[in-house]
């Protein structure tokens, strides 16, 4: 019997988006440093999907020898920004783009940098996001949500994290770190790819 979700993702924003939004599944919601889980991951799968495989079964694996992978769903999110002018970057390399210590400042101002003199239209951008689940009995499920939008000319907003600040989602005519964590869940590619594996998950657990 699955009793709880265990998230494979050591970035507190994200777990914070990712409880609220699986609150009403009727299952305990934890991350992987509560459920005493501490592995270093090689993300080194080219797609989204791939990577969030290679989480999810890496916890999974971590908790069986802890003995507790009975009653554990494993899911784990691999994300990302795909700049259309730059040719999709930096896309599955989002988290090491620039490397994974550099601040989301510089990082943000080095790509607003990169899109000098690019005019609105041509500014296109999207965030995508995996999702992973490896159950109990090893069946994996995977679902993708994507959200829409531009890069903005400077950093506005500070909820969220990464590079919310020059997501600009032109339905809100806000970035996306303007926006509540109640709004940016309702329209973000994690949200839609949460939702989705919601429907996937329900139907398993009939
Ligand atoms: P885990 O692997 O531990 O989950 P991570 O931050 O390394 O955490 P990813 O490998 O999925 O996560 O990298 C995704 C990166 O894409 C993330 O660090 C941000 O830079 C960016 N990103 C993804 N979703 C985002 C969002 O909702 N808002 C802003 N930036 C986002």
């Amino acid at each position: 019997m699955v009793k709880k979700i265990v998230f494979a993702t050591g970035n507190a924003g994200k777990i914070r988006e990712i409880q609220a939004i699986l609150a009403d599944m009727g299952l305990e919601v934890v991350s992987m440093k509560e459920a005493g889980v501490s592995v270093d991951i090689e993300e080194n799968g080219s797609t989204y999907e791939e990577n969030a495989l290679i989480k999810s079964r890496a916890v999974a694996d971590c908790l069986a020898k802890m003995g507790q992978r009975e009653d554990a769903v494993v899911m784990a999110d691999d994300s990302g920004l795909e700049i259309d002018c730059l040719n999709g970057e930096p896309g599955v390399f989002s988290a090491r783009y620039m490397g994974e210590d550099t601040s989301y400042h510089i990082k943000n101002a080095n790509l607003i940098g990169r899109l000098e003199g690019v005019e609105d239209a041509r500014r296109t951008a999207r965030f995508v996001c995996a999702i992973a689940a490896v159950f109990p009995d090893g069946r994996e499920l995977t679902s993708r949500g994507v959200i829409e939008g531009r890069i903005g000319y400077e950093e506005k907003g500070s909820n969220g994290f990464g590079y919310d600040p020059i997501f600009y989602v032109p339905a809100f005519g806000r970035t996306t770190a303007e926006l509540s964590e109640e709004e940016k869940n309702r329209v973000s590619h994690r949200g839609n790819a949460l939702q989705e594996m919601k429907r996937q998950l329900r139907r398993i657990m009939e």
